[in-house]
């Protein structure tokens, strides 16, 4: 190897877990290869952080300019585990050498299976499961709706106001927000309707479960429990804005499904996984949700969804009702076999709530000191700030994007979120250390002082 040779840095926890910038943020390397992506990717696919990956591991990311990055959002809430974990690298390469594919409709595979298996034990609730396993959070959440529809015969869907359920037509309908993800792309699917959710920081003094009457007795005069096939909603919303629903709200929603032969599903693709501190965020309250809908955190970065849930209700379709190429691909299989393990293993759900206590004390200090960050909320590595204007309290979207934008060019990953648009999300994976995380806070507090 000569000595001009760029050695590509392998991923893993193996990466130095320091902060470092070679170059301004984004460098020259990224702003070429962003220039090649506008004249190749469609338009539509935005980049939020104009920053090409090379590598990486623990709590770092390493960009093909040399720079090192903290990364507080685990790419969407995903790489909960770790990036290129060495359980899950060693699994995939193990099930990548044995077979890539054959499609579990086809000739069947124990991987899918044992997932399947771990999603019934580790679920809430003790009754009897069943679990089918799909690619991407949307399709589990379409899923969900037709086998809530199955086993109901009914065909009206509740989702609440700053929901997302995804990109697809009929999660489209479901999610709330129309710029960017339905703004042009309706007609939606139809029989979705919408219902006042529990937000404690705007809903003045409403508590849970009044909360959850007001929502009730919307569902009740605008669909009738005899047209409801289902009820979908996140335990804490995750691009809404971090919502935590007062307490109290959920079990009402549920005791309330229940009595109306309702099927009740939680979208837990962004809360699952030790994401909260518990393995699913349903835990907090706890719920014992008719369906559980996974994504994201649950293959270490591979695409895998699944929906679990009571025997009965996943029984109702059909055989070949359900399916799919891809759905429950081996080798995502593998990789969240040796997630799971890690999740249960590894410590990781008290790492995501000693997490949370760092995040929320660094957060609640700072808010101490600046008026403009109207709350601070969330459970575990799932914590946010809502940026508003302290003399009217409305939405500081402006503040928001401002404060992301210095963080990125300091090195700093953060996401926004929210309706407004004016929430700072911190999803750190589970695998950083308190170093970095201090780290990324100082200049997120730099980046406020500055903005
Ligand atoms: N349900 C609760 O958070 C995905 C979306 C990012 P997919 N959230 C990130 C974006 O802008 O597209 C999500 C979620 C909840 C469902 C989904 C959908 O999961 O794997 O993106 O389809």
């Amino acid at each position: 190897m000569s000595s001009t040779t760029v050695t590509t840095p392998r991923g893993g926890p193996g990466l130095e877990q320091r902060r470092r910038l070679v170059t301004e943020v984004p460098g020259p390397r990224s702003r070429e290869l962003m220039e090649r992506k506008r004249g190749a990717v469609a338009a539509g696919v935005g980049v939020s952080l104009p920053v090409f990956t090379e590598a990486a591991g623990g709590g770092v990311l390493v960009d093909v300019d040399g720079n090192t990055l903290i990364d507080l959002g685990s790419g969407i809430a995903v790489t909960g585990v770790g990036n290129s974990a060495p359980g899950v690298v060693e699994a995939v390469v193990e099930q990548v050498q044995r077979f890539t594919h054959s499609c579990f409709m086809i000739t069947a595979y124990d991987g899918y299976v044992e997932v399947c298996e771990a999603l019934n034990r580790l679920t809430p609730g003790d009754h009897d499961k069943r679990s089918a396993l799909f690619n991407t959070g949307a399709e589990a959440v379409e899923n969900a709706v037709k086998i809530a529809r199955s086993y109901t015969r009914k065909s009206a869907v509740v989702a609440f106001d700053h929901a997302y359920h995804g990109r697809t037509n009929l999660t489209m309908a479901l999610t709330a927000k129309s710029m960017p993800y339905k703004s042009g792309f309706g007609p939606f699917a139809p029989e979705i309707y919408r219902a006042p959710l529990s937000y404690p920081y705007r809903d003045a003094g409403l508590d849970g479960p009044q909360a959850a009457a007001r929502a009730i007795s919307q569902i009740e005069k605008q669909v009738g429990a005899a047209n409801l096939a289902a009820v979908v909603i996140e335990p804490i919303q995750g691009e809404g804005g971090f919502i935590v629903p007062a307490p109290g709200f959920l079990p009402a929603i549920v005791a309330w499904c229940r009595e109306n032969d309702v099927v009740f599903i939680a979208d837990e693709v962004q809360t699952g996984f030790a994401r909260t501190g518990r393995m699913f965020a349903s835990e907090h309250e706890g719920i014992v949700p008719d369906l559980v809908v996974t994504a994201k955190g649950i293959a270490g970065g591979l695409p895998l969804s699944a929906v679990t849930g009571r025997a009965a209700i996943m029984d109702a379709p059909h055989v070949g009702g359900l399916g799919g190429t891809y759905g429950g691909n081996p080798i995502a299989c593998a990789a969240a076999l040796a997630a799971i393990e890690s999740f249960e293993h590894d410590g990781l759900l008290e790492r995501a709530t000693a997490i949370g206590d760092l995040l929320l004390g660094r957060l609640h200090d700072l808010q101490q000191g600046d008026p403009r960050i109207g709350d601070v909320r969330g459970r575990g590595a799932m914590i946010a700030i809502e940026l508003v204007d302290p003399l009217t309290g409305e939405p500081d979207a402006a503040l928001t994007g401002r404060v992301a934008a210095a963080c990125h060019a300091e090195g700093v990953i953060v996401l926004t979120c929210g309706t407004f648009g004016n929430v700072i999300r911190f999803l750190p994976p589970l695998a950083i250390d308190d170093a970095l995380l201090h780290d990324g806070l100082d200049v997120v507090a730099a980046a406020l002082g500055s903005a």
